[in-house]
């Protein structure tokens, strides 16, 4: 089997080459141009002779077709490229809409004008899709799954709109194998450093190191690494915007898995991923801090404005049934194990 992941040097896409290699596959992974080496999470793979990396970008259709033209003998596609920062792209819009929405488009229009209808393809969908809506079950409690309708709220979320119903026209109209898995928050060790829980434990670990110096004279004057710059005499806060949002956060090694399972069905079909558990963001500080011995982490923490979005997702808590039954997928990891595989990371 071969198969193409874009998006491989982000978080999924390292897991998602991890689990197809294991599997035998022949994997070729497309990474856009850039002026630093963004390979940091695929390092490892850099000997494998089933592992291949190529330069290309889902904005430019000219890069998408040669990319299809050299490898038309490929089975599955993956598409997990994106501009995925739901904060930036309030503030990078066009931007945001020309990867995480057109570029879907390119590549299933690709397909098709190259006759390669037959290649199965799976589109990271995401929870964000949802924004502010969710059904009530019988017992009073708020949930989304593959009914729920879609109400999104950032460019982020509605560019993955378009690209949601783009794969669902594709199916319908061309007979695509076309899958897209709705996927709720997902982390773990290799999760971008903008994004909450990264960004949490990044600080609690760097803030641990600190107070092992046992006087201000051991402490390094140099020790500027990252984007905090720590002062002998005091330790930056750790700034952060609403605390107050629920999501539902499983582990990406785990949901990968679910990408393929997808993929391997007689029928392709949309599917919700998630763990069916909710917390908000001060939940996942308790955790976090109380791993350090710290249960009281008001002193540590600021709320600082800039961290707010002009609209926020508030509430997010997946309904697993269908992946259950159908694919036989659920998570391995809870919140708790998620919180501490990726502080012990740190540490
Ligand atoms: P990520 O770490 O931000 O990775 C995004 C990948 O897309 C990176 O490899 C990035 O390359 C690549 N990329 C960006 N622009 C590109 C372009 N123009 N052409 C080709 N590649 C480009 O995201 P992730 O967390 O792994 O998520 C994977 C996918 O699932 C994304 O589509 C995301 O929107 C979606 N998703 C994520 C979650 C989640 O909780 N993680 C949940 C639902 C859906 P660089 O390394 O060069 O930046
Ligand atoms: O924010 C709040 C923020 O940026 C989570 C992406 O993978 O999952 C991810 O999107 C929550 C939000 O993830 C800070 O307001 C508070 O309520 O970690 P996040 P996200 O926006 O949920 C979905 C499913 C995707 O598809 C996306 O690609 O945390 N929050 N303070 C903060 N968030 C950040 N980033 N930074 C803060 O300082």
């Amino acid at each position: 089997m071969k198969a193409i992941i874009t998006g491989v040097t982000g978080q999924d896409g390292s897991h998602l080459a991890d689990l197809l290699l294991e599997k035998n596959y022949e994997v070729v992974g497309v990474a856009r141009r850039c002026s630093v080496d963004t390979t940091q999470r695929i390092k490892h793979l850099s000997s494998n002779n089933k592992f291949k990396l190529i330069e290309g970008d889902i904005t430019d259709v000219s890069s998408v077709i040669n990319i299809f033209k050299n490898n038309d003998n490929v089975d599955e596609i993956y598409n997990l490229a994106a501009q995925s920062h739901v904060a930036t792209s309030f503030k990078q819009p066009a931007l945001t809409w020309d990867v995480t929405g057109r570029g879907c488009m390119n590549l299933l229009q690709s397909l098709l004008d190259l006759e390669m209808t037959n290649v199965k393809f799976y589109q990271a969908s995401t929870s964000e899709m949802f924004g502010s809506s969710y059904d009530v079950n019988e017992h009073g409690e708020k949930y989304q799954n593959e009914e729920t309708k879609f109400m999104p709220n950032s460019p982020y979320a509605i560019s993955k709109c378009a690209a949601h119903h783009c794969v669902r026209l594709f199916r319908d109209a061309y007979d695509f194998h076309a899958s897209s898995g709705i996927l709720f928050n997902h982390e773990g060790p290799r999760r971008g450093d903008l994004f909450v829980t990264q960004k949490i434990v990044k600080w609690i670990a760097k803030f641990k190191k600190w107070l092992s110096y046992s006087s201000v004279d051991d402490f390094p004057t140099d020790y500027t690494k990252d984007s905090i710059i720590i002062h002998r005499e005091s330790f930056p806060k750790l700034r952060l915007g609403n605390l107050e949002a629920y999501r539902d956060w499983g582990y990406a090694g785990d949901f990968v898995e679910a990408m393929w399972l997808m993929l391997q069905q007689d029928n392709p079909e949309d599917y919700v991923i998630c763990t069916g558990d909710t917390h908000t963001i001060s939940d996942f500080l308790d955790l976090a801090f109380g791993y350090i011995g710290i249960t009281d982490w008001s002193n540590f923490v600021v709320i600082d404005p800039e961290f707010y979005r002009p609209c926020e997702v508030e509430y997010l808590r997946g309904d697993l049934s269908k992946a259950k039954q159908k694919l036989g997928w659920e998570p391995k990891h809870n919140f708790k194990q998620l919180v501490k595989m990726m502080l012990d990371a740190k540490l």
